[in-house]
């Protein structure tokens, strides 16, 4: 069987930028002009990043008009933060692989699973069913896989997340999307669970200084990851240019 994941990151190496925050927290991550689409799709491009994660409207309003893309990864669901009650997560599926590929000509699909919740059999099965659709588009599958429910007290617990990264494998998933364990070794163990499922990191909060997070970003490769997918931690920033420069720089180099 072909590497599939490959066709998101070539170089074997990634850094993608996530935009799914308006509908996952709405304004609120948003600051000052990461509000607008067209300056988050302009730091993707001018950074040369290997792909943008979007939902379905902004990649219809936004990337597909215009003249020069960087590659999509469509994300297929997606929740608001509204509904607070805990055991009840559950993303809606918004789009399908076949609109992602035909549609769009996205390159990758993205889905979200929060294992621990009510609903996760459910999840199981959509995302089970877009592995198999994804394998006769021959696009990659990028499980956002972050365990959330009443029972889990933190979805950092390096436990969990090793869960995590190995629920993904046990899934079919093509790329992980982990959150970080607080620790490289911690990392690493996830990284051997996910086995042939390859790892990418969620950023998270923005750190303080830009230096935290370059380091975390060379741990992260170190520990066996093939890069990161991250939002805030790029465009959060007043300098979200030169940042992600940079961290294109340090994942591909690394
Ligand atoms: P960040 O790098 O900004 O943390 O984004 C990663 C991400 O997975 C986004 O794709 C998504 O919108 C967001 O985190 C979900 O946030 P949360 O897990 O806190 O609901």
């Amino acid at each position: 069987m072909t590497k599939r994941w490959r066709k998101i990151a070539p170089e074997e190496r990634a850094i993608f930028l996530a935009y799914d925050h308006g509908l996952e927290h709405g304004p609120k991550p948003l600051v000052g002009t990461s509000i607008d689409p067209e300056h988050i799709l302009d730091i993707a491009l001018k950074a040369d990043l290997d792909a943008i994660a979007l939902l379905p409207g902004i990649a219809e309003k936004y990337w597909l008009t215009l003249k020069q893309r960087i590659p999509l990864i469509l994300k297929l669901n997606g929740k608001t933060d509204l509904r607070k009650n805990d055991d009840e997560y559950y993303p809606s599926l918004l789009s399908s692989v076949e609109e992602a590929v035909n549609y769009f000509g996205a390159r990758a699909v993205g889905y979200t699973i929060h294992p621990g919740s009510k609903y996760e059999g459910l999840m199981f099965k959509e995302f089970r069913k877009i592995v198999q659709e994804a394998r006769s588009y021959d696009v990659p599958v990028i499980a956002w896989v972050y365990p959330r429910g009443r029972d889990i007290q933190s979805e950092h617990d390096p436990k969990v997340v090793c869960y995590a990264a190995r629920i993904a494998l046990e899934l079919g998933a093509d790329i992980a999307k982990i959150r970080w364990p607080g620790s490289s070794k911690a990392f690493h163990q996830a990284v051997k669970a996910a086995g042939k499922t390859k790892i990418v990191l969620s950023g998270g909060i923005m750190t303080k200084t830009e230096n935290e997070f370059f380091a975390l970003s060379r741990q992260v490769i170190n520990a066996g990851a093939i890069g990161l997918a991250v939002g805030k931690n790029i465009w959060q920033r007043e300098n979200a240019l030169e940042m992600a420069i940079k961290l294109k720089q340090i994942i591909h180099n690394a």
